[in-house]
């Protein structure tokens, strides 16, 4: 099949997500066009198959805010008409799916038949999308979706609460690469962190305020009373520099916490990690969760949103409710006691299994099937 492919190119997991798959779509033959205005960070220089094509966004006097929506779905006609495009993947709803409701209709009137799926992921429908100055197209443009598939089962039901969706909403759970995220032999680094055989405890994020970043660092301070432990805190956001100076002053020992900033392979820190916090108010899955797991990293999150169809309670890992940061030190320091850890690991590896991504691709591969040919059932 040939698969544009429109998503956020530098920031978040939606983006991952549409890179990972789109590359894993074109290992198994087919033709993936990436659609959006810069080049998306994991895709690499050249990978057969997969092409990119920038949206042009021309700057004018006029325009406070230049008109990307529209530039987007020009783009998404331009490429379905010369690449001859059987099907439009948009990840995260806002504001893909409208600019690709935009670009169906053109080319409809135009004699050509490109139907879309929209992948809703997370905050564009926690957030983002449910606000009333966007609510009106975002429900609009998902009702328009000739498929509509959601990263949770929990992400589902909450698009059915807040939105008048209409159709069938298929849960197609994020996926990872186990030939990439494994544990690898990084001992040094483990060395260099925590020289007298500290525990290691890890978190990612784009430490926006939905991930509570703040709790981390106060369920650290609970744990380090009890546990000789180091954290390191992966990412950049909007938060950074409020928990930076939040770190600064915790009485629990500043200098065990470290902040490692933007990392490519964040695969080689959670190689050497112990434990993986993750405190979000809303997650409507936790990727950065999963890739932990699959390092045999356990898990402490909360049960917000998705986690609980990922993080499996007393296996890989634990469950609390949003902000009970006294909660999950104290499960925090059961799985790191030396005589629970390694079933812990081992737990959490075993359940990222499930998540692979030889599991996931075949269903978006059945899907695209069924959504093209209902498409063309009903419209040629
Ligand atoms: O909020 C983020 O971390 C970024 C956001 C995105 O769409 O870029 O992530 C959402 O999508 C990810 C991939 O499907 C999910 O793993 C995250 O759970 C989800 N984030 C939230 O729901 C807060």
């Amino acid at each position: 099949m040939k698969i544009g492919v429109v998503c956020y190119p530098t920031y978040g997991g939606s983006g991952v997500v549409a890179t990972e798959l789109g590359k894993a779509l074109a290992k198994e033959g087919h033709e993936v066009h990436f659609i959006t205005y810069s080049q998306p960070t994991r895709l690499g220089f050249f990978i057969e198959n997969v092409y990119y094509h920038e949206v042009d966004i021309k700057p004018y006097p006029l325009f406070q805010y230049p008109p990307y929506e529209i530039a987007l779905a020009s783009k998404m006609v331009d490429v379905a008409k010369h690449e001859g495009l059987d099907l439009f993947h948009v990840h995260y709803a806002v504001p893909h799916a409208s600019a690709a409701y935009m670009a169906r209709e053109i080319l409809k009137s135009e004699g050509y038949y490109v139907p879309f799926i929209t992948t809703l992921h997370g905050t564009d429908i926690t957030i983002v999308g449910k606000d009333a100055s966007l609510e009106p197209v975002v429900t609009f443009s998902i009702n328009q979706s000739d498929g509509i598939t959601s990263v949770s089962g929990d992400l589902k039901k909450d698009t059915y609460d807040h939105f008048n969706v209409k159709k069938d909403i298929e849960v197609i759970h994020n996926f990872i690469d186990l030939d990439r995220f494994k544990k690898q032999k990084k001992d040094h680094f483990k060395t260099a962190i925590c020289p007298n055989g500290e525990k290691m405890i890890v978190h990612t994020s784009n430490f926006r305020k939905v991930k509570r970043v703040e709790d981390v660092v106060k369920v650290f301070c609970r744990v380090r009373k009890k546990t000789p432990a180091k954290l390191l805190l992966v990412g950049d956001g909007p938060e950074r520099s409020y928990i930076e100076s939040l770190a600064r002053e915790v009485e629990c020992g500043s200098e065990d916490i470290r902040f490692l900033g933007k990392l490519e392979q964040v695969e080689e820190v959670l190689s050497v990690a112990d434990l993986f916090l993750m405190t979000s108010e809303k997650e409507s899955f936790g990727l950065a969760a999963l890739e932990a797991m699959a390092c045999e990293v356990p898990l402490i999150s909360t049960n917000a949103g998705g986690l609980p169809e990922l993080n499996e309670e007393g296996v890989s890992g634990f469950l609390c409710d949003v902000g009970d940061v006294e909660k999950m030190a104290e499960r925090a320091i059961e799985v790191l006691d030396d005589d629970n850890l390694a079933r812990f690991k081992k737990g959490a590896l075993e359940t990222a299994k499930k998540f692979d991504l030889s599991n996931i691709l075949p269903k978006y591969e059945a899907y695209y099937r069924q959504v093209v040919e209902e498409f063309k059932s009903i419209n040629i």
